[in-house]
């Protein structure tokens, strides 16, 4: 069925507009071959397809490397302001797809690789995913920097070069197996290496108070470690190329001249052994989402990627000739979470210990600088950090942050005089017999905007994370509700609806996705209804092939696709979709004529390697999983499908073939969401909560076209004061008490009695934290809701098209200018 999207775009090609680059298929053709016989010496006859890959990738990057130096010339030239987006991680996926569409050449290399024998969409399958994050934060900040460059507006985004990305997940008896993900172990044609903007990092050592020939007095850190940070950059192509900004990742390694004693001292082979330290510092990317790890070693890649990108900041400044008074004029650093923080104390110590600038004015440039997004409610993910670390680490850093609690706690005096309980919560350090340092005390503290990631979020940072932050400074938090870039996840993920679009609407949805909002007169027309959902089939078709090449299971495309994908964490409430999966199991089983449409559940999703809890959950989804698959009494009318080794690549995949997209975390716990975007937009509906940016889909779609259920926000919060008791629930719903109980038996692990007793402890004698239990009917009964309504099939289509052609909102290029006008102030400077 790849076929279908493949005639698609074939046929509308003939309306095709003039491409952003100037690019013939037969010039495509050479320069593919070209790549193939001179840069990878190999011919058409011995050529597998990764080397095909290689060489159109090449091919690609000869076009992009030009609009690349025409961009960097163009912001060194009008030595334009930009903002730096600082994050650990950036979950770019795969790029040459994503890139030919940026570049608007995905039909010209797919007619040049035809003429060469060979389909595009396999070639882009060998390509492996850059999963350089874990989740949604990752996510957004890859969609961030396409938004960014399509707009034209001068971006860098700032990360670590890990060598090992996210975890590569496979399943061993129904549990979770992690393996490293080895990316680049045979090169990445995307990423130019730039050893002439090398950094030197210190790291530990002692600091020294050092009297100037004034007879002024200023520190000096003496370090007693040095890491060399190298730059990796890959190109950032806008939609039509009227901008290719960079991502620059960091790569650690030893820093020899700073090891040279040791060599001298002829300490041969204790200098390797400190090399391969170093070079451990970018190794990994740390697999935890939503929880904050606390290990030296993640301290030390927060400080080594933000001292090298604060220190390449700086370096750019000051090559266009410009004086610290214009500092912030020039440069705004956005801090994906707290994760960056230490690149505030980083810049005051450049400012006041090496650039002798008075404090007060080193701090208002920061001030001015620094804006900072919180992705997060969970006390387990906000960051603290043990003061004695700190001291080891960056004894002067330390220093650093102890001075601006001293004059912040002065301006809580000056508003709250004598008030030591307010102080003690809003300072910079807790103590306590561990004294730690707040992360995101010192982000709010120094930033002037502060933003949460959906309404609702933000409205809780405001009156729960924050309220006298907020009291203290009225204007500082605000709310920027994430997007997703329409380019990857409609344009190249969905082909098919995207020609669809492009002959309803007009092809500028693609960078103005209101006009979808066009098609919403046609959500009723008949003819369009079955165009919409003839594609929509035809995705499900193609994700039946793909679950059959990876699990051997069988399923149907008529059944409604009912899928959640994303981390695998409680509070996102798998485990609630797993016990209504068993509850549909034992109503069939009870009545082998129970009256339902067959239903296929999906999941996608990986555990944080340290999180039991979790691990349990994906082996109970395995475990029903192969009972409900090879039960014949059910008559297939029930599916169960965990899909290996989620990630963006397959999430692309996933996305298209949906009906029901669950969003189904607790309220007031998922900041944001952006799946739940990414779903809406290739047209399936919605089971949710009212919990993130699921509220706000509800405004804009229409709450009667979405299967709402659950507590809200201001619900949890009364149930919780009152006092949650699980088994209120339990013993007063018979079906469910019984789903629980048969997690105690061991039909679903023969042998082994009390196998998945975890999770039904987790919900009962644990106290079920996430209020399973309290949502359970709720969620039963939009499940029958949604049974009810796929009945119908015109009635299904009209609101699988309004959810689309209602997303307008949601793409990030609306965030990126709400963070323009409101945070960051820039200009665009497209090429032109
Ligand atoms: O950030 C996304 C939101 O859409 C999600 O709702 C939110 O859960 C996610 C520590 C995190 N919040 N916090 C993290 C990730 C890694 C880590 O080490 C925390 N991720 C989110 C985008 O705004």
């Amino acid at each position: 069925k790849k076929q279908a999207a493949k005639k698609t775009i074939i046929k509308n090609k003939s309306a095709e507009i003039v491409p952003a680059v100037a690019c013939t298929t037969k010039q495509m053709r050479q320069a593919i071959l070209d790549r193939l016989h001179k840069s990878l010496a190999t011919e058409e006859s011995k050529a597998n397809n990764k080397a095909w890959w290689n060489a159109t990738c090449y091919a690609v990057n000869e076009l992009l490397f030009e609009k690349l130096t025409d961009t960097q010339k163009s912001h060194s030239g009008h030595d334009t302001r930009a903002v730096n987006y600082l994050s650990l991680e950036f979950l770019m996926g795969r790029l040459l797809s994503n890139n030919l569409h940026n570049l608007e050449l995905f039909n010209v290399a797919q007619d040049a690789l035809k003429g060469l024998g060979k389909d595009l969409y396999e070639i882009c399958e060998e390509e492996p995913d850059m999963a350089l994050g874990n989740g949604g934060l990752g996510r957004l900040a890859a969609c961030f920097i396409d938004s960014l460059a399509t707009l034209g507006y001068p971006a860098i985004g700032y990360g670590i070069h890990y060598e090992n990305g996210l975890f590569a997940q496979s399943f061993q008896d129904g549990r979770q197996i992690e393996r490293p993900d080895t990316w680049r172990e045979y090169g990445n044609p995307w990423e130019i290496c730039r050893p002439e903007s090398i950094q030197h990092v210190p790291l530990y050592g002692y600091v020294e108070t050092v009297i100037d020939e004034n007879g002024i007095s200023h520190k000096v850190w003496h370090a007693g470690q040095k890491l060399k940070g190298v730059p990796w950059d890959v190109p950032i192509v806008g939609y039509g190329a009227k901008t290719v900004n960079i991502l620059r990742l960091w790569e650690s390694r030893a820093d020899e001249a700073f090891d040279w004693d040791v060599f001298n001292a002829g300490g041969y082979v204790d200098a390797q052994v400190e090399k391969s330290k170093a070079e451990t510092i970018s190794k990994v990317l740390y697999p935890n989402d939503s929880t904050d790890e606390g290990k030296e070693l993640r301290l030390i890649q927060q400080y080594f990627f933000c001292a090298c990108s604060v220190k390449d900041i700086l370096r750019r400044f000051r090559r266009a000739g410009n004086k610290w008074p214009i500092l912030a004029e020039k440069v705004a650093i956005q801090l994906n979470d707290t994760h960056p923080t230490i690149a505030i104390p980083e810049l005051m110590r450049i400012l006041v210990d090496e650039e002798r600038l008075d404090w007060n004015f080193a701090w208002s440039l920061c001030e001015k600088i620094f804006s900072y997004t919180n992705h997060t409610l969970l006390p387990e993910a906000l960051e603290k950090w043990s003061v004695a670390l700190f001291e080891k680490v960056l004894p002067r850093h330390l220093e650093i942050i102890y001075e601006i609690n001293r004059r912040f706690l002065e301006t809580v005096e000056q508003k709250w005089p004598g008030d030591n309980d307010i102080k003690a919560k809003l300072s910079i350090v807790e103590e306590g017999s561990q004294r730690m340092v707040r992360m995101a005390n010192l982000c709010v503290v120094t930033s002037h905007k502060v933003n949460g990631v959906a309404a609702v979020h933000s409205e809780l940072v405001k009156t729960d994370l924050f309220p006298e932050f907020d009291q203290l400074y009225p204007t500082k938090l605000i709310n920027v509700t994430n997007g997703i870039t329409p380019r990857r996840w409609l344009k190249a993920c969905n082909p098919a609806l995207a020609a669809l679009y492009d002959e309803t609407v007009g092809k500028d949805w693609v960078v103005n996705l209101d006009k979808l909002k066009d098609a919403l007169p046609k959500a009723t027309d008949t003819v369009f209804q079955k165009r919409f959902m003839e594609i929509k089939r035809d995705n499900k078709v193609e994700l039946v092939n793909i679950i059959k090449d990876l699990t051997g299971i069988e399923v149907s495309a008529d059944a409604i696709f009912d899928i959640q994908i994303k981390r695998l964490h409680e509070y996102k409430r798998q485990q609630l979709n797993l016990i209504h999966i068993l509850t549909l199991y034992r109503r069939l089983l009870d009545n082998p004529d129970y009256d339902m449409v067959p239903r296929v559940f999906l999941f996608g999703a990986k555990a944080a390697p340290g999180y039991h809890m979790a691990k349990q959950i994906i082996y109970a989804l395995n475990k029903v999983a192969e009972k409900v698959n090879s039960d014949k009494r059910i008559k297939g009318k029930l599916k169960v499908v965990f899909l290996p080794n989620y990630r963006v690549s397959l999430a692309e995949k996933m996305f298209p073939a949906a009906d029901i997209s669950e969003q189904i975390s607790t309220a007031g716990l998922e900041a944001s969401g952006t799946g739940n975007m990414k779903f809406a937009l290739n047209g399936a509906l919605t089971v949710g909560t009212m919990d993130g940016a699921n509220i706000e889909m509800a405004e804009e779609i229409g709450a009667e076209h979405m299967f709402i259920f659950g507590l809200s926000v201001a619900e949890v919060k009364e149930l919780k004061t009152a006092g949650y008791n699980p088994y209120d629930y339990y013993y007063n719903n018979p079906e469910l008490k019984a789903v629980l109980d048969w997690l105690d038996t061991d039909f679903f692990t023969p042998g082994q009695p009390g196998a998945l007793s975890d999770i039904k402890r987790s919900l009962l004698e644990y106290g079920d934290e996430y209020l399973c239990l309290a949502d359970y009917e709720s969620y039963c009964k939009a499940h029958d809701a949604i049974d009810t309504t796929y009945r119908n099939k015109a009635l299904w289509a009209e609101k699988a098209i309004r959810n689309s052609a209602a997303m307008g909102k949601f793409n990030s290029d609306r965030s990126i200018e709400d963070y323009v006008e409101n945070v960051w102030h820039l200009k665009k400077y497209p090429l032109a």
